[in-house]
């Protein structure tokens, strides 16, 4: 068969280029073990979220010096905890949120805090809350009829 030179080259370049691809893709893989996300480790039954720890007791706890961890569950349509959380300022608040029912959002405007809540896995984003004042947190996924009556608060003295 005939082949026109550039031709040729064209090819040899589409070859070497995957090759590249594949050696900078086994270097990732096996000699720095970097891989897609593909693990539900933090997997959790949706229909036993009360009975299941730690979102059995939904609740602010202080975990360290400044730092703090908020157990939530979102729910059609509300959070738990529902009453403000308090927690002073520079504090670092580490929320780990899970739905009992269907998929909520988790949003706390002005600040990089928005996740999806999905039910049967635990969401968790940390933020670090420097400016004393009351951060609303909303829902931001349609969930309901009552959608827009789901926030709480939680306020940073
Ligand atoms: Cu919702």
């Amino acid at each position: 068969m005939h082949m026109h030179r550039l031709e040729k080259i064209w090819l040899g370049i589409g070859v070497s280029m995957l090759a590249v691809f594949l050696l900078v893709l086994g270097i990732m893989t096996f000699g720095q073990g970097i891989a897609p996300p593909n693990e539900h480790v933090h997997h959790i039954d949706p229909t036993k979220v009360s009975e299941t720890a730690p979102f059995d007791k939904p609740q602010l706890t202080k975990i360290g010096d400044n730092e703090y961890e908020a157990v939530m569950v979102a729910y059609a349509f509300g959070y738990d905890p529902a009453e403000p959380m308090e927690v002073p300022a520079g504090a670092t608040v580490h929320f780990k949120v899970t739905s009992s029912d269907v998929v909520h959002g988790f949003e706390i405007p002005g600040t990089n805090v928005n996740i999806m809540v999905t039910p049967g896995e635990m969401s968790q984003i940390t933020h670090t809350f420097d400016k004393p004042g009351e951060y609303l947190i909303l829902c931001n996924e349609y969930c309901g009829i009552a959608h827009e009556m789901m926030k709480t608060t939680l306020v940073v003295k």
